[in-house]
């Protein structure tokens, strides 16, 4: 029997940042003893955005401090730190053994290397789930069990039922309807400007971590400038208010519009802070409704909004536990392709790729249509290896944690999953670009043409992709319609656009931009 005064170790990761933790939950503050370390491993695995390490450290420093006040014992091992092996397991085994510490807990973690790296520590562990998320990695297999195809739009009814948001007495949902998708695709009249979120300023803590970071990891894409993201749980509160107040009734409308030098519009921009433990879902989830209830915001954007935290996060979270690890080896269409030297750099004369590449660069976010149709639906077209696009997915963006950025990018961008996660290809041409934004107007392309030098190259690799996978896509009934306007093409026209996507394609095999 081990003595009530040997300590527990608590390994927390760095987004494991939220009091309501199981594995805190678990452990005593009179006895145990808590531990968070800033890794080398952790920090370059991919090369993450120096804003994301910047965020990840200080919220780490900041929720360490945060625990101390609350009366736990904190072990905080700085980057720089001289004993620092550089690798969580390492820490563990180095931490468990000083304090001769009888067990560790771990919360489950949101990567699957990370998890089973840590479960092959040699210390006596107990896990604990993490119940951040509502549908436990158990209830989504029980769910997907036996299901012929797994669809997003069931699993969100389901989920919508069992957490009873936005329902009628009877159980039916509000407004009479599941989803108002069809509501939400409005694209930016002229006059209208997004709700600029809330920006936070650096406290002492903070500076520190991006002297650090500026020194350690200059090697990172990614400006290290203006770093404005909440680092605690009252400035991630006050990103969320501000949401509420400003940007939520019109996110319903507004949120697949993209627009020059707006590169938030009415998105809340939490995701990081929620990734990262900073904000509790179930509070949200009934922070929109009652926005709702009480007359705030109309219904297109309580329903959008939550369906995105009830409905799509927790949609990928469970696909990515239930098919890892086979699940980021798919490759559907075989692609080949190494990803563009622009993504890293946003030199290229199409617009609306160096839109979402700069603002991506400069700040680590973009929000999801930019994601989906303009750089993901760039690299499908293009026929990139799904791996290089999802690492520099996994490493650019604040809130990616593979958790939710490999089902996103290998199921949702690249179809590389033969459509598991999603019904169909997210493939579009420019007119699709034009329609939901103004960046064609000042692009060096002309999105109205599909032939020749000045031609937006969606429109020539759109077909070409449509082309090159007519075996496996023809069939599906939601590419129904493109396929007749394929089969009815002159053969001339189709030939042309064939030359022109592949002289692109050689002109990115070659290295060179477009
Ligand atoms: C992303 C990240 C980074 C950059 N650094 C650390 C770190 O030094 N220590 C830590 O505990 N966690 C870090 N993380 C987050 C982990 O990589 C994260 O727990 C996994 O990505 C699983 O989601």
């Amino acid at each position: 029997m081990v003595a009530a005064s040997t300590p527990r170790l608590g390994l927390i990761l760095g987004d494991q940042l939220s009091f309501d933790l199981s594995s805190i939950q678990a452990l005593d503050p009179q006895r145990d003893i808590l531990l968070l370390a800033e890794v080398q491993e952790e920090a370059s695995y991919v090369p993450h955005h120096p804003q994301k390490i910047i965020m990840i450290f200080s919220a780490m420093r900041h929720f360490a401090k945060a625990l101390r006040e609350h009366g736990w014992q904190v072990i905080y091992v700085e980057l720089d730190a001289s004993s620092n092996t550089h690798s969580l397991p390492g820490e563990v085994q180095r931490w468990q053994a000083e304090l001769g510490a009888s067990e560790v807990h771990f919360t489950e973690c949101g990567e699957w290397r990370l998890e089973q790296a840590l479960r092959s520590c040699p210390v006596a562990q107990v896990w604990h789930p993490d119940r951040r998320f509502l549908c436990s990695r158990q209830a989504f297999a029980r769910w997907a069990a036996g299901r012929e195809q797994l669809r997003m739009e069931q699993f969100y009814r389901s989920m919508r039922k069992r957490c009873r948001l936005l329902l009628e007495d009877d159980g039916s949902p509000l407004g009479g309807a599941w989803n108002f998708d069809r509501d939400n695709r409005k694209s930016l009249p002229r006059t209208l400007r997004g709700a600029f979120p809330a920006r936070f300023s650096q406290d002492a803590i903070t500076q520190a971590v991006v002297a650090l970071v500026r020194e350690r990891f200059a090697s990172h894409y990614g400006k290290v400038d203006g770093f404005d993201y909440p680092v605690d749980h009252a400035q991630a509160q006050g990103l969320w208010q501000h949401f509420l107040d400003f940007g939520l009734a019109a996110f319903g409308d507004y949120q697949d519009a993209m627009a020059e030098g707006e590169p938030f519009l009415f998105h809340s921009r939490i995701s990081a802070a929620l990734n990262i433990g900073l904000l509790d879902l179930r509070q949200l989830c009934s922070d929109v409704e009652t926005a709702y209830r009480q007359g705030r915001v109309p219904l297109n954007a309580a329903e959008g909004y939550i369906r995105q935290l009830i409905g799509w996060r927790e949609y990928v979270h469970g696909i990515y536990w239930l098919r890892m690890p086979e699940y980021a080896e798919l490759n559907t269409f075989g692609n080949q392709r190494p990803l563009p030297e622009f993504y890293w750099t946003g030199n290229t004369g199409m617009r609306c790729m160096a839109q979402a590449i700069g603002q991506t660069l400069e700040l680590g976010y973009a929000h999801h249509i930019q994601r989906l149709m303009i750089t993901g639906n760039f690299a499908l077209l293009a026929g990139i290896a799904p791996a290089q696009i999802c690492e520099w997915y996994l490493a650019v963006y604040l809130d990616a944690f593979e958790w939710v950025e490999l089902p996103n990018t290998l199921g949702m961008v690249m179809h590389a999953d033969g459509g598991y996660l999603g019904s169909k290809p997210y493939c579009a041409s420019g007119r699709y670009i034009q329609r939901m934004s103004d960046h064609c107007g000042n692009c060096v392309y002309q999105v109205e043409q599909s032939l020749g030098e000045q031609a937006c190259p969606f429109n020539a690799l759109y077909w070409h992709f449509l082309m090159r996978h007519e075996q496996q896509l023809a069939l599906n009934p939601r590419l129904a319609q493109v396929y007749r306007g394929l089969a009815g093409m002159d053969p001339q026209r189709r030939e042309a656009l064939w030359q022109r996507a592949e002289t692109l394609l050689a002109r990115l095999d070659a290295g060179e931009t477009l």
